[in-house]
């Protein structure tokens, strides 16, 4: 005779999979499923428009003065399961609403620079857009966090057009250096790996923090040496431009 307690089991799982798969759990999860899908399909959008945003930049910099100030750029659009995890982490109700108003990195954009001065030229000529709202600024690049982290985070808003509506979206973009970028890249690595023991993390993350202000120099003398070449290159170009447009006589 089967025991008790296996008479037991076998009904609570009849039970929960009765509940689970009842019509009325189908129909709570498709009608919560649609109006997330399209939320994460809105900031899908606002991603394309910031990185456009960032791509007619780049050119028109390629044409007026034959350089690209990106390197490259990335995104991301949170998954789901992050979206919910950090909504419990901050003790947040499970809502679209919170999701829009609290969760400001659903849609992520890193911009990739050569050089440091880049990152703030980039920055303000985003921001001097009229249709973009900065939310937040966070310079860790002034002022780097204690693991070492370096990086130019701006917390925007951006209007996507719909068929019958204009709606503002978060956007959360990171603007780094190469440089910056690889150390991150490894420190994230390490952040995650769980079987790292306590001792040897300790120690490659003080590894990492020289590794970061290293870096930091290195960016800051390269910065240095492209700002003396264009203002060389500059300089000998008004030169050239006098010798073949040499002023009339009376004019300064
Ligand atoms: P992922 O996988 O890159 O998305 P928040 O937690 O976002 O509400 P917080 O902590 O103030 O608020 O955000 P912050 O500090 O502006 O930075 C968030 C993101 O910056 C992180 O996202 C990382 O991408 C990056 N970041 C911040 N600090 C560090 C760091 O010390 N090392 C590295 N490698 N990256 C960092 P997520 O969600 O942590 O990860």
């Amino acid at each position: 005779m089967e025991s008790v307690e296996n008479q037991l089991s076998h009904l609570d799982n009849t039970m929960i999979r009765d509940k689970l798969l009842s019509d009325d759990i189908f129909d709570l999860v498709s009608a919560n499923m649609l109006p997330l899908k399209t939320l994460m399909a809105y900031y899908q959008c606002a991603i394309m428009e910031v990185e456009t945003k960032f791509r007619v930049l780049n050119e028109e910099f390629s044409l007026q003065y034959d350089r690209n100030p990106i390197e490259s750029i990335k995104t991301r659009l949170k998954s789901i399961e992050g979206i919910l995890k950090k909504l419990r982490r901050k003790n947040l109700p499970l809502t679209l609403a919170s999701i829009e108003q609290e969760i400001r990195d659903v849609a992520g954009i890193r911009v990739i620079c050569s050089f440091k001065e880049d990152i703030y030229m980039l920055a303000n000529c985003l921001l001097e857009q009229d249709d973009i709202t900065l939310i937040e600024r966070k310079d860790y690049i002034e002022h780097p966090k204690e693991s070492g982290y370096r990086s130019l985070h701006l917390i925007i808003e951006v209007p996507i057009f719909l068929q019958n509506e204009k709606r503002p979206m978060k956007v959360e973009v990171q603007l780094r250096t190469i440089a910056m970028d690889f150390w991150a890249s490894l420190e994230h690595k390490l952040r995650y790996k769980k079987n790292i023991p306590a001792e040897q993390l300790d120690e490659l993350s003080r590894e990492l923090y020289s590794c970061a202000e290293n870096i930091a120099s290195i960016d800051e003398r390269m910065n240095g040496i492209h700002i003396q070449m264009e203002r060389t290159l500059a300089e000998q170009e008004a030169e050239n431009k006098k010798k073949k447009w040499p002023l009339l006589p009376g004019l300064s």
